[in-house]
């Protein structure tokens, strides 16, 4: 067949066994080979069905995506996909693994579907600001109904093999050998005489024009600014106003027309960044990590708490290092409270709550840490108080162990001075909650070894996290660019924006809240204390801005509080409060600050592109070694929107030329301290390129 496809006989039956590593994509060699399997085993009159089935980690999970945007060579799958309605033997799909996109469109279009009981299934295609192409928005509601469908297809997530098979999805779950479950599927099935059907010739399900509808709102509401969801939702109505032969066709004319799009664009180069972040420049992917079989945690406040559950959550031996026999107490009793909410909701058992308690050694004696292969340190943010730390854990940790600091801006260089062996030092930037939270800000210093950087990638892989690499600067690259957007919030207060006007506008731009929503989240007192840590280097203009510190001196800390630039009531929601008006008003007098009105474009660009001309700092400074690494930190630690493909991408879709010319304007009006163009950005611009070339 082809060097991705082999085509053996099993007696009666023929099987079609794909091996195209990584994951089996459907690419041109797959397409080709599938093809002319299903005219072989057509043609030879021994052969009573075939079964297709994938080696290695997973079935076909998707089209291949690096063929995205460039010609597809033929067949393409909607032809081999026909080839198989048209067949007169029965296909048979054996899955295992991830059965996503053009998998589940492929083993859609079999006959017949078994699948090992961890089988997941999918359409993942919105993520990537696409939609099924190849008849899966038509082939799933005549198999499974609509609400099913509506859910596969708009929002992206994978089912069971248990549910598959509730809903239709497949006929079996095989268990034991995937291979010899399916011969003997292809064996009862010809025995009892069954042929070929395709979801093809099934009629839908009757129509649901209020289900069609609810989804429609909760899209918009769930996927506010995205266009794939609210498009896949259409593509599924296609099945109502045309055959099954015209949908599919209008189906992959409306897939082309998506992934012609900027989101799909943004989202595929998300995809890809995402993946690309892991490889280290200058840093041979054969460098071997040091083997980490227990870690410890110093500091056992929220984070510390969070960072033990992660590492717990993975499996991992935990020394927790406490206070005080009390603190420990506490910190055990708050780890308990959180996985039993799990529990509770059912997404853990008590049994694992268990084994994952018994993993985690709390411990009030630091030098119990010399049984560590890495301590992650999450004491108080204070640089006297870490320091300390440091020289401590240089002492009592053995030789080689790692030592990392969880600060979100602390100098790693100083704290690796301190700790006597600035070669095993470097940073582990969580976010909170630590043991849910994705995004891992890994922190090299000017003098941590290499296979130290090694080794934290990879152990933040293998917790499950998403690790990005950044060098040391204060508030390495997420609360860096973070502090430019507050700043540039602040000061829109002053010159007359409402703080809901100014939320409103990134809310509609695709963040789940704003500037002044998030610090009611986290805690007026969080924000005034990091305030307070850089105030030698604030500027007169970002000092008076002080809302943050009057907010917390009338005991307003937010969601706490019950009140902060919103009003909370029992279910949090925010609501407005005069106070905070009283509050700008009465500083606006004091100051002898005129207000003026304030255009909804002028608070997007002056919040945004505060962040993309410090992202283009960070990128010409080398604290991030590629844009890539800034927008996946973004995308997954503050919520700018995936479909953006995260500030940078963004800024190339929109011409850096264009932002360069706002961010002078902006330089006229407010001043080179805030608004002095990056060197990196004024070069690209010059030159017509991008941050991505
Ligand atoms: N095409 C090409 N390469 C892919 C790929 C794909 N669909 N999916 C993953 N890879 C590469 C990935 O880049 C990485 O390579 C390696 O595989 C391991 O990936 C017609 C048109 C399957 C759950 O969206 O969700 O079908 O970067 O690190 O954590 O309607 O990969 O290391 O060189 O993610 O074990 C729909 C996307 C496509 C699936 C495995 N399918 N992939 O996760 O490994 S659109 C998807 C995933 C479509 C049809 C439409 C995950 C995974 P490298 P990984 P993993």
């Amino acid at each position: 067949m082809t060097q991705t496809v082999t085509y053996t006989r099993h007696g009666a039956f023929a099987e079609a066994l794909i091996d195209n590593p990584p994951v089996n994509a459907t690419s041109a060699s797959v397409r080709a080979g599938l093809a002319a399997a299903i005219r072989t085993a057509e043609e030879d009159p021994a052969v009573q069905a075939l079964i297709i089935r994938c080696a290695g980690k997973t079935f076909i999970a998707g089209a291949d995506i690096k063929e995205f945007g460039k010609p597809i060579a033929p067949p393409q799958l909607p032809t081999v996909i026909r080839m198989m309605d048209e067949a007169r033997k029965p296909i048979i799909a054996a899955m295992h693994g991830a059965v996503l996109g053009g998998g589940f469109e492929v083993a859609l279009a079999c006959h017949y579907r078994i699948a090992t009981p961890s089988t997941k299934f999918g359409f993942p295609e919105v993520k990537l600001g696409l939609m099924p192409g190849a008849g899966g928005s038509q082939r799933t509601p005549r198999l499974a109904g609509l609400a099913m469908t509506i859910k596969l297809v708009t929002e992206g997530g994978q089912i069971d093999a248990k549910t598959a098979h509730a809903h239709g999805l497949i006929d079996e779950i095989a268990e034991g050998d995937l291979g010899a479950a399916a011969l003997a599927f292809a064996e009862r099935l010809v025995a009892a005489g069954k042929g070929a059907r395709s979801a093809r010739d099934l009629p839908m399900p009757a129509d649901d024009p209020a289900l069609f509808e609810a989804a429609r709102k909760t899209l918009a509401r769930k996927m506010r600014g995205q266009t794939a969801p609210l498009k896949a939702l259409e593509a599924i109505r296609l099945g109502y106003e045309m055959s099954f032969d015209d949908a599919v066709v209008r189906e992959l004319e409306m897939f082309r027309e998506a992934m012609a799009g900027p989101q799909s664009k943004a989202l595929r180069n998300l995809f890809a960044a995402e993946r690309e972040v892991a490889r280290i420049p200058g840093l041979p992917e054969t460098l071997a990590p040091r083997p980490i079989k227990t870690v410890g945690v110093i500091g056992l406040g929220t984070m510390g708490r969070g960072i033990a559950m992660a590492a717990a959550n993975a499996g991992l031996p935990v020394i927790a290092v406490g206070l005080d026999l009390n603190n420990l107490d506490q910190a055990l009793r708050a780890i308990g409270k959180m996985w039993s909410g799990n529990v509770a909701k059912g997404s853990l058992t008590q049994a694992t709550m268990d084994e994952r308690l018994a993993l985690i050694t709390p411990s009030a004696d630091p030098t119990d840490l010399a049984a560590a292969d890495l301590v992650i340190e999450a004491v108080t943010e204070d640089m006297a108080i870490k320091t300390e730390v440091f020289a401590r854990l240089g002492a009592v940790t053995r030789p080689g162990t790692i030592l990392a600091s969880n600060t979100s801006y602390l100098d790693i260089d100083a704290l690796a001075t301190a700790s006597g062996r600035p070669e095993d030092v470097c940073g582990m930037h969580f976010f909170n909650p630590a043991h849910v939270m994705r995004l891992l800000e890994n922190v090299r210093g000017a003098r941590t070894a290499p296979d130290v950087v090694a080794t934290i990638m990879a152990f933040g892989k293998r917790i499950g996290k998403l690790p990005i690499l950044s060098g040391v600067c204060d508030g390495f690259i997420v609360n860096r660019m973070l502090a430019k957007r507050s700043r540039e919030a602040f000061f829109l207060v002053e010159e007359g924006a409402n703080p809901e006007a100014i939320d409103k506008v990134l809310v509609s731009f695709g963040f789940p809240m704003g500037p002044f929503a998030l610090g009611d989240l986290a805690g007026l007192d969080v924000q005034a204390a990091a305030r307070k840590a850089r105030k030698a280097s604030a500027t007169a203009r970002e000092l008076r801005a002080d809302f943050v510190e009057q907010m917390v001196a009338a005991g307003r800390l937010g969601q706490k509080s019950g009140a902060g630039w919103y009003r909370y009531g029992e279910d949090r929601k925010p609501a407005h409060d005069p106070e905070t008006d009283r509050l700008i008003a009465a500083h606006a007098q004091k100051h002898g600050l005129l207000r003026r009105e304030v255009r909804a474009d002028e608070i997007r660009e002056r919040l945004l592109y505060a962040m993309v001309n410090e992202g283009a700092k960070i990128l010409g400074e080398g604290i991030a070694p590629r844009p890539h690494e800034i927008d996946v930190a973004m995308v997954n630690g503050i919520g700018f929107p995936a479909y953006t493909g995260g500030p940078m991408f963004w800024a190339d879709q929109i011409g850096l030329g264009k932002v360069l010319a706002s961010i002078e304007r902006f330089r006229a009006d407010y001043g080179d301290e805030y608004w002095a163009p990056a060197p990196l950005l004024v070069a690209h611009a010059g030159q017509g390129r991008g941050f991505y070339g």
